[in-house]
């Protein structure tokens, strides 16, 4: 058998299920997934291998109509991960069907030249006949060469895409260790890991306006793993919540992060994290390079 390997764009709306479907396709997690919209601020590459293929899953902030410069910068990133792709799969929440978002990202769609894959996510919330009436919706809109129904959480129809995508791939040979999950670092997991707490933790726009610097990731001689992350905050008001009542919220965050990476990392894992006010990081251009974007202007 001849080896395979490509690189395959997941893009789509804000909480279409991006994040939780590369996970599935990879077999682990290797995105940070939330209830709010905006979760994934950069591409990171899920590796999945399916037989003789390894498929390069790259994972994109959701599409939407930018306003600040860290919008700006997210939105390029997701249409710039298209622009290198063998194939561009387009995940659509079936739940929440067609809009005038979906409706914008199918005109910039209609112009690209990359081989098209529809993936109707979240199947298990919606009845076959709407599903069947969206699919039948969007073929007409978009030249598509395949289409896909799925749950990314529950499972269903993911072995069947994974395949498609296996067979889909250029012949080549694998461009990753077979063992490599993914094409971040410890550094940036962990930054990401601390973030989907933020996430989940935190309520309103703070997720938002908020990010996390690394200031110190150092292995220690016993194999474990010392990381100091800053959570940065705009205003005095959210450093307070971020805090909670005696430092209550920030240990909660803490420990649940710490937790959940010393499961990925499979090794001790000590987490510091301090809290920052600093009402301009959004115009920080270092925190651009750290986070794994490109300065907008
Ligand atoms: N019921 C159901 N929920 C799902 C499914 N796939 C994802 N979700 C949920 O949808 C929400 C958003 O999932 P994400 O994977 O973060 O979505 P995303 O497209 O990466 O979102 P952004 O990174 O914000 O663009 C989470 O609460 C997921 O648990 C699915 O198949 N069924
Ligand atoms: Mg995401």
């Amino acid at each position: 058998m001849t080896e395979r390997c490509g690189l395959v764009a997941v893009v789509g709306a804000p909480n279409a299920g991006k994040s939780t479907l590369v996970n599935a396709l990879v077999g682990q997690k290797v995105a940070i997934v939330s209830p709010k919209a905006q979760t994934t601020r950069t591409r990171i590459m899920g590796i999945a291998i399916e037989g003789e293929a390894q498929i390069l899953l790259l994972d994109t902030p959701g599409i939407f109509e930018p306003k600040r410069r860290l919008d700006r910068a997210m939105v390029a990133a997701a249409w710039g991960g298209a622009a290198e792709a063998d194939l561009i799969a387009l995940v659509v929440d079936a739940e929440s069907g067609s809009s005038r978002r979906l409706e914008a990202m199918l005109e910039t769609l209609e112009k690209r030249r990359e081989p098209k894959f529809l993936v109707l996510n979240k199947v298990d919330l919606v009845k076959k006949e709407s599903l069947l009436a969206l699919a039948s919706q969007l073929g007409e809109r978009l030249a598509l060469e395949d289409i896909f129904f799925v749950s990314a959480t529950s499972g269903d129809g993911v072995a069947e895409l994974k395949q498609a995508l296996a067979a889909r791939v250029p012949e080549g040979p694998w461009h990753f260790p077979e063992d490599q999950v993914s094409d971040a670092t410890d550094r940036m997991l962990a930054a990401e890991v601390t973030r989907e707490q933020l996430y989940l933790q935190l309520h309103a726009e703070l997720p938002y306006e908020s990010a996390i610097d690394t200031e110190k990731f150092e292995e220690r001689k016993d194999g474990s793993v010392a990381i100091h992350q800053q959570i940065l905050v705009g205003r005095d008001s959210q450093k307070a919540i971020v805090l909670g009542k005696g430092g209550t919220r920030i240990r909660a965050i803490g420990e649940a992060a710490r937790k959940e990476l010393a499961q990925l990392l499979g090794r001790k894992v000590h987490l510091f994290l301090h809290v920052k006010v600093n009402p301009k990081w959004e115009e920080d251009r270092g925190l651009y390079r750290e986070i794994g974007l490109d300065w907008v202007e």
